[in-house]
């Protein structure tokens, strides 16, 4: 279908992007999902948004919306087959962030050494597949997401020769090795940027998005940067404008020059070459920008907190560059690829990870992190039951070939745990219960370093203890106008620090990680909570997370078993089947007590118990009842089943 502003939402919501551009609005709004069924809503031309938003919704945003409807694929393959055995979805995935994995060298700084260390313990644990974040050479503005050079191991984490010793190591003990490789934007120190400043007719200055001042002090359009203030940054001496989405020293990649997707290619292929198995692409959505980078409308960046974002989280050429990729470098190597997609909704996602020649293996969206609006910085109580919800709307997407990613944490969010419930009585619980959910929903689960112990966020005293570019930047703009006391108060609930704090190894100084005073220090939580003391306790977050991942290497049927969710309207009630096996929850802090009304398996009497996150010298409680963040896995006996 051509799309024109006189094509209906209802138009535009039969359309993958337009239907999770409108499923978006909703959840942020809050708005009924049956509003876009509404006659009235579902039979308006695009082009009447205009009026009825009282010019809010312009003309510029409108022809937007018409363009990209029209540039993306409007066909979702449909899928009802079997998925294909793969690796990636045999597997866990465990992210490492190495800066905080640990210290070998004694300089206060995670290393590959120190990777190559814990191998035996990741094996231990029964994860497959590791993702290291950054590892290249890096100013560390944003801690190796700006690269300086694709091909050199950043310094402070070690040499090309501890990289080829970690991956011999790693496949030694058949972990695969998985890289971070962030292709949207290299740092401003990067050869090609320091080039392109310095020689106006170096080819290097059509690799980036640079444009001409003409003498004005304005940037070239209204875009906003993640990390505060204009997305342009102005270099007065060449009268030059360069874009950064991210920080000031993360300068975005021109991807409509073919040089610059040969030179990504080239590099990918560089590291397969020395043994790299996959690749987590960062922010690869934003990769295509719309063509005259034109300004970005007002309502939609209040709406989604980011000024211009519509002009590249689904970029027009996107599709046909990952193909390029995929076809050059990912499916002659079989590399498998995951996609961090902030903003692509369940649509999209399928299309970029379509079974039949993918863009993508996987990707990342983001959606299920926040409940609906709020954002990460807010400091609310998650509530599981959205998690439910989501997951339930999702996994009726991903069904058949569709596959998807599942995760909870990574470098970029706070724990979990802190999110749900900071009461320290139900940590451990609750810590067990959200590795239940995750090992046993159907896709491909992510682990962050630290969550298999139950790790929490960090009472870090001042913004003196923080030391991401994102908070610092925040801390900067917000202090203009307010004590620096009350805009750390609001940094502190979803400050991305609290993921990079030291993994805790033992209770010995500094938690284990090394002799010296680590980059960056989180609380004495290390004291109780660490792999030493946990792997001693059968009833620890460690030992649940150790005893289910072995579980799941043992029942790989279990892993591509269908998942049928039951009883979904009972609150704080999460109950599903996998095949043969039930899994049950209370998603409270208050016990459960199941009335009648609900499925006969979810008071079947003769499941039988294959794990629960009850401490060992806690009973269950009767048939249907649970205590509180109680989880539960049981294989269904035959007569369990009728
Ligand atoms: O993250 C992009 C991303 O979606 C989040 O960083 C989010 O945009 C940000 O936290 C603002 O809400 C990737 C990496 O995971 C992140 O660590 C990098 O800082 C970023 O890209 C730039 O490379
Ligand atoms: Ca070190």
């Amino acid at each position: 279908m051509h799309f024109t502003d006189r094509n209906t939402l209802g138009d535009v919501y039969r359309h993958p992007a337009g239907r999770d551009i409108i499923d978006k609005i909703l959840a942020q709004t809050g708005a009924p999902a049956r509003l876009v069924s509404n006659p009235l809503v579902h039979n308006l031309k695009i082009k009447s948004l205009e009026r009825l938003s009282f010019g809010k919704i312009d003309r510029q945003f409108i022809e937007t919306l018409v363009d990209l409807l029209n540039a993306w694929p409007q066909e979702v393959s449909p899928t009802s087959e079997p998925p294909t055995r793969s690796w990636w979805k045999d597997e866990v995935v465990y992210q490492i962030y190495p800066r905080s994995f640990q210290d070998s060298n004694g300089d206060g700084i995670g290393d590959l050494q120190g990777i190559i260390s814990r191998l035996d313990y990741l094996k231990d644990l029964g994860v497959g597949a590791l993702w290291m974040s950054p590892i290249f050479d890096s100013p560390n503005d944003d801690m190796g997401y700006d690269i300086r050079d694709y091909r050199k191991i950043m310094t402070e984490f070690g040499t090309m020769d501890d990289f080829d010793e970690l991956v011999e190591q790693a496949h030694a003990r058949e972990l695969k090795v998985i890289l971070d490789l962030v292709v949207n934007h290299t740092s401003d120190e990067h050869e090609w940027f320091q080039e392109a400043l310095a020689d106006p007719s170096s080819p290097y200055r059509d690799y980036y998005l640079l444009r001409n001042g003409n003498g004005s002090d304005e940037p070239p359009n209204n875009w906003e940067s993640f990390f505060s203030g204009p997305a342009w940054n102005h270099y007065p001496t060449q009268d030059l404008w360069a874009l950064h989405l991210f920080s000031s020293k993360q300068m975005d990649l021109n991807w409509d020059n073919h040089a610059v997707r040969d030179e990504v290619a080239k590099i990918a292929q560089f590291w397969v070459d020395r043994g790299v198995d996959g690749f987590r692409l960062d922010v690869i959505n934003y990769i295509s920008k719309r063509e005259g980078l034109p300004d970005g409308n007002k309502l939609i960046g209040e709406v989604i907190g980011f000024r211009g974002i519509e002009h590249y989280f689904y970029g027009p050429h996107l599709h046909s560059y990952l193909l390029e990729l995929q076809k050059r470098v990912f499916a002659p190597n079989n590399t498998f690829t995951v996609g961090e997609t902030p903003g692509i909704g369940l649509q999209v996602g399928k299309q970029i990870t379509a079974p039949h020649g993918p863009d993508l293996d996987l990707v990342f969206s983001f959606d299920h992190l926040e409940t609906p609006g709020h954002t990460r910085l807010d400091d609310y109580r998650y509530d599981l039951n959205f998690l439910k919800q989501y997951y339930q709307a999702a996994l009726r997407e991903y069904s058949g070939q569709y596959w998807m990613s599942l995760f909870f944490e990574n470098h970029d969010n706070p724990r979990m745990i802190s999110k749900v419930n900071p009461d320290p009585r139900h940590r451990e619980a609750l810590g067990k219960l959200l590795g239940g959910i995750l090992l046993t929903l159907r896709g491909t689960p992510f682990l962050f370093q630290g969550q298999e112990l139950g790790m929490i966020n960090q009472n870090f005293a001042s913004i003196k203890d923080l030391r991401d570019v994102e908070a610092l930047n925040q801390f900067a703009e917000w202090t203009q106008n307010m004590s620096e006391d009350d805009a750390f108060g609001r940094l502190l609930a979803g400050t991305r620090d609290h993921a990079r704090t030291p993994v805790q190894w033992d209770a010995t100084k500094h938690g284990g990680f090394g002799p010296a005073t680590p980059w960056i220090e989180g609380d004495d939580d290390y004291l109780r909570v660490n792999v030493a003391v946990e792997s001693e306790d059968p009833n620890s977050v460690l030992n649940f997370y150790r005893a289910l991942l072995h579980w799941r290497h043992a029942n790989t049927d279990f892993i591509y078993s269908d998942v049928e969710f039951l009883d979904s309207e009972v609150e704080n009630y999460w109950v599903y089947t996998r095949g043969e096996y039930l899994v049950q929850m209370n998603l409270g802090s208050t016990p459960l007590n199941l009335r009648g009304g609900v499925s006969s398996l979810s008071l079947a009497r003769d499941a039988e118990l294959v794990q629960s996150n009850l401490r060992q010298e806690v009973g269950p409680l009767p048939i249907g009842s649970f205590r509180p963040y109680e989880w539960r896995l049981s294989r269904l006996v035959s007569s369990s089943r009728t």
